[in-house]
């Protein structure tokens, strides 16, 4: 079998190309180890940045996104007992992010991808890149106990962290950066109505705490844990008192309680590979870059990088054109980068690490302190939470020259 680009994996970025390709009349065929029920039930993100939703526009799956999804145009910032708002509409000159969960959109595109009679191969195993540094790479796999093999001109690697792709690429041609850090989430699913109607960020000598949504009904709560701690020893009444204790007075009385929905522990890293790009094998995603959730930015920049994906694969099909595959690495690493910085200074601020002590909770609270007082301080958190440009003719107004 033939086709034009194969693309490994369908989360996010995997099921979003593939859409955005066959917007283009680009052929395309999606390999997914797992079942399309499997991949719907991890609960991930939750907040899409403007850009994001404006690429579900482009793929012709915004709609329910922009129906259903809750603009939030500020967040809370909770230290000393004491919530603050930030005005991120205010301070990034009109802005603002769509609560709308990682589900949610993922269903919207496999529909979509249903729909379009594209093909999806779930249950693929052993999926083997071949000649990706040539002309004609093929990728082979075995489903159904039957071996296969696909014949394309690029290979889309979206197989998140654990993926196959990034470990095709020769070691001596990667360089990878990394840190992982001493804690990780635990997070609560209920259909409880959320505390607030904005996001609270809560720093407190006992950890750090999220308060997030998916509507109206449905709460999702984060805190933070121990690295190693198993889910198993989180009773939901414990994780409740554990939240009320880091909470405001008010907030703590307001909480409503219910029995979890869902509950796991996820650990926090930064990591990036460079480059994101092996000959005609394009890494996107979470297979090429891992953020902590604290930004909210992994599936945002996932987004991204297919959002250059796309353009430069639709410029070689349409122009002939090998500017953007050429510079396809460079131009999502500039953006992922900002990212990871964002995402490890917000994480360093909100978090309380083992080995801070109370000089370390002092430096926190003042550094919060001057946030929320400063115009120039919370402008920059609010433009970086919003989501910063991309520089793409496709996501940013039509028309405008592509910058490598
Ligand atoms: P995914 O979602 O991991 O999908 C990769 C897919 O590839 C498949 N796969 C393979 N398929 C075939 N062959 C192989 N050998 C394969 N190996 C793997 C996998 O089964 C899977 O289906 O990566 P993708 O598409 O790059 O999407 C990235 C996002 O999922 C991730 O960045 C976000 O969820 C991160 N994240 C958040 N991002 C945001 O932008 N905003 C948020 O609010 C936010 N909150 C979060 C988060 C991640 C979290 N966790 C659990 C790490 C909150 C949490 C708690
Ligand atoms: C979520 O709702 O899952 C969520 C929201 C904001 C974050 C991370 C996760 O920063």
């Amino acid at each position: 079998m033939r086709t034009q680009v194969v693309i490994i994996g369908a989360g996010p970025a995997g099921l979003l190309l593939g859409q955005l390709l066959h917007t283009a009349g680009i052929d395309n065929v999606i390999l997914e180890r797992k079942t399309g029920d499997y991949v719907l039930g991890r609960i991930r993100a939750g907040v899409l940045e403007q850009t994001t939703l404006d690429l579900l526009d482009i793929a012709g799956v915004g709609s329910r996104a922009r129906a259903e999804g809750l603009p939030h145009e500020g967040i809370e910032l909770l230290f000393q007992g004491a919530r603050h708002r930030i005005d991120l509409h205010a301070l990034s000159g009109g802005r603002r992010v769509t609560v709308y969960g990682q589900t949610e959109v993922t269903r919207d595109l496999m529909e979509a991808r249903k729909a379009a009679g594209l093909a999806t191969f779930y249950e693929a195993e052993d999926v083997r890149l071949e000649g990706t540094d040539g002309n004609s790479p093929t990728v082979h796999f075995t489903r159904g106990g039957g071996a296969q093999t696909l014949r394309c001109d690029f290979v889309a690697g979206c197989d998140g962290f654990h993926g196959v792709a990034r470990q095709s690429i020769p070691g001596s041609v990667l360089q990878t950066y990394e840190r992982a850090y001493p804690f990780g989430w635990l997070g609560v699913l209920a259909d409880t109505p959320p505390v607030s109607h904005e996001l609270i960020y809560a720093n407190t000598p006992r950890g750090f705490a999220l308060c997030s949504m998916r509507s109206e009904t449905r709460s999702r709560y984060y805190l933070q844990v121990p690295v190693g701690e198993r889910v198993e020893s989180w009773s939901d009444e414990a994780f409740w008192t554990e939240l009320r204790a880091r909470l405001d007075p008010e907030a703590r009385d307001r909480l409503v309680v219910g029995p979890s929905l869902e509950k796991s522990i996820a650990p926090l890293r930064s990591f990036v590979t460079e480059p994101m790009r092996f000959g005609r094998l394009f890494l996107a995603g979470d297979a090429a870059h891992i953020v902590p959730p604290t930004g909210a930015k992994g599936l945002n920049l996932a987004a991204s990088d297919v959002g250059f994906l796309f353009e430069a694969l639709a410029d070689h099909y349409r122009e002939h054109s090998s500017a953007g595959i050429d510079f396809y690495s460079q131009r999502c690493l500039q953006r992922v980068w900002r990212a990871v910085r964002f995402s490890w200074w917000f994480t360093s601020l909100m978090h309380r690490f083992p080995d801070a002590g109370e000089f370390g909770q002092k430096i926190q609270e003042a550094e919060l302190d001057y946030l929320i007082s400063s115009q120039a301080a919370s402008t920059s958190l609010a433009e970086n939470y919003v989501g910063l440009p991309m520089n793409t003719r496709y996501a940013d107004g039509a028309g405008a020259p592509m910058r490598p």
